[in-house]
């Protein structure tokens, strides 16, 4: 079993219940335990001007699944919430993205973790500071670390 931490995003369509509804989803995907969620941020919508702004949280797994397979999962769970690809970083129903897997670095066409831009997006560390303030990255920085060099887009715990 390997300890995932997932991102989880929406600014359509009733971004907290898309949110509650995904988190549902997730405590039911197969040989997976979804373990604790941070609390919900509304944070400045990077990427698209013009967007809503966005409802952000992090969710902590425990998972039997590889890699691929749990994309496949969340990909699902997205498709099943309206997800429509139009416009990259464009306003979405529901984003889930995967931030960290164990301490695995993988780097294929299809998938990339650590999720490449979370080092420079407050609303992934945040809650992920708030589930696992300790937590060191497989690149050996401290979320610390990170936050210290992160750029202060406007976050707000709801
Ligand atoms: N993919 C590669 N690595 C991963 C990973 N670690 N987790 C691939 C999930 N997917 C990964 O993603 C495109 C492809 O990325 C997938 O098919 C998968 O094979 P997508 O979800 O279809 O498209 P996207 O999300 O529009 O693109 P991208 O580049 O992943 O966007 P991001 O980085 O997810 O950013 N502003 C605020 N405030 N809050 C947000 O949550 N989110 C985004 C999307 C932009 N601006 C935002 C937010
Ligand atoms: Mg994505």
């Amino acid at each position: 079993m390997d300890t995932v931490y997932l991102g989880l995003g929406s600014n359509l369509a009733q971004p907290r219940k898309q949110l509650r509804n995904a988190l549902v989803a997730l405590a039911d995907m197969p040989q997976s335990q979804l373990l604790r969620c941070s609390g919900f941020y509304r944070s400045a919508p990077l990427g698209p001007s013009g967007q809503p702004d966005y409802i952000n949280a992090v969710a902590e797994l425990r998972t039997g699944l590889c890699p691929l397979p749990l994309l496949d999962q969340l990909q699902a769970i997205e498709a099943a919430h309206g997800r429509e690809r139009s416009l990259r970083w464009g306003a979405r129903t529901l984003d889930l993205d995967i931030l960290l897997f164990g301490e695995q670095y993988i780097d294929s066409l299809r998938l990339q973790v650590p999720h490449p831009r979370m080092f420079e997006r407050n609303f992934v560390l945040v809650p992920l500071a708030e589930l696992s303030p300790n937590l060191r990255l497989p690149t050996g920085e401290t979320l610390a670390q990170l936050l210290q060099h992160c750029p202060h887009n406007r976050l707000q715990k709801i």
